[in-house]
């Protein structure tokens, strides 16, 4: 073969993976944000992971489908419509039934719902988390906070709060009663006070509500309230009193006020999944339960907050529980 054409095929061959680089380059990633991503740990780290994954080869486009939940159908169902993203991906329990309705109609449109619900039909792929796992543990937590005497703003009373943005499904069925049993097993006197927003943005009757717990001699209180979690964190400010984040780590935003968190890795989950598209490996349908024994839920002890606000005596009881969830000696499955 001569020198000319050996190179004149190089020159061919280049062009030829250029184009086929480009083709991929054009193919866009969606990720519907039921909500906005500000302040929504669940929705900041699914945005993130998503475009770790990508890369430079797939365009991410995020669109927020704002906080009028009837509408999310809609949205969906316009960006499946459309056809430019070869993949929807989404976080929330309430949308594996909205991307399962919408699957029906757009059989070939790839859909990945992240903290979904397992109802998410043959064609969706759906991750849904053990929010039991996830709230128990932060419910021993705050157990052993309302128990301190180390602790300066923990009082005698034995009463713990909690300030959710919504009532749904997996808050009333996994979330609440995680959350209880965490604080029953330190001591079954201690006393919930749980109280509802209605919604994931109101900061200022998140302050409110807050308030009202701080002056019934509540000291601790887990936020899952989306943007609306900065009020509780105000009002503890006010009242001296703890908060519990969730989902994300939360104590770097207050430190000594936000004093844990119990967090989901939907980041590595995200990266992990869109890369399984991007490869081909993704397969339609596939329905998945995942907690601490999968790595997916976890509750950071190596937190510089954690270790430099935290009682060692409680730092030490929770690495011992950890270990427990981890290794899935902790059965809940009788509160399910
Ligand atoms: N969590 C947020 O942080 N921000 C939100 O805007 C938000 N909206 C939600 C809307 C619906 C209909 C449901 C069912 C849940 C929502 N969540 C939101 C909760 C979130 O998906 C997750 O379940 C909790 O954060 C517990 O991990």
């Amino acid at each position: 073969m001569s020198k000319n054409l050996t190179a004149r095929m190089l020159i061919f061959v280049t062009l030829f993976s250029v184009s086929c680089h480009k083709k991929e380059g054009e193919e866009a990633i969606a990720v519907f944000v039921p909500g906005v991503l500000e302040g929504s740990p669940s929705y900041e780290t699914m945005d993130l992971g998503v475009r770790k994954a990508a890369g430079k080869d797939f365009r991410v486009r995020t669109i927020e489908g704002g906080f009028d939940q009837a509408s999310w159908y809609n949205s969906v169902l316009s960006l499946a419509s459309e056809g430019n993203s070869g993949l929807i991906v989404t976080s929330n329990p309430a949308m594996s039934e909205i991307c399962a309705a919408v699957a029906r109609l757009f059989p070939n449109q790839a859909f990945l719902v992240l903290d979904g619900s397992g109802l998410g039909g043959e064609r969706v792929v759906d991750v849904a988390y053990r929010h039991i796992e996830q709230a128990f543990v932060i419910g021993y937590f705050a157990g052993l906070v309302t128990m301190s005497d180390e602790l300066e703003h923990s009082n005698p009373d034995l009463r713990v709060g909690m300030i959710a943005g919504q009532e749904y499904p997996q808050m009333m069925r996994e979330i609440l009663p995680g959350y209880e049993a965490g604080l029953q097993t330190v001591n079954p006197d201690i006393e919930l006070d749980f109280r509802v927003i209605g919604n994931w943005y109101d900061a200022e009757q998140a302050r409110e509500l807050a308030e009202g717990l701080y002056e019934r001699d509540v000291d601790v209180i887990l936020t899952i309230a989306g943007g609306a979690n900065q009020g509780v964190v105000s009002a503890a400010k006010n009242s001296k009193g703890y908060v519990l984040w969730f989902d994300s780590e939360g104590s770097s935003l207050a430190p000594g006020i936000i004093l844990a968190s119990s967090v989901l890795r939907q980041e590595n989950l995200a990266r992990m999944l869109v890369r399984n598209w991007i490869d081909g490996e993704l397969t339609p349908g596939t329905s998945m339960r995942v907690g601490f024994s999968e790595g997916y839920i976890d509750f950071p002890t190596e937190n510089r907050h954690f270790r430099k606000f935290v009682p060692e005596s409680i730092q030490e009881e929770m690495k011992r529980q950890v270990e427990k969830l981890k290794k899935g000696e902790v059965d809940l499955s009788a509160l399910l």
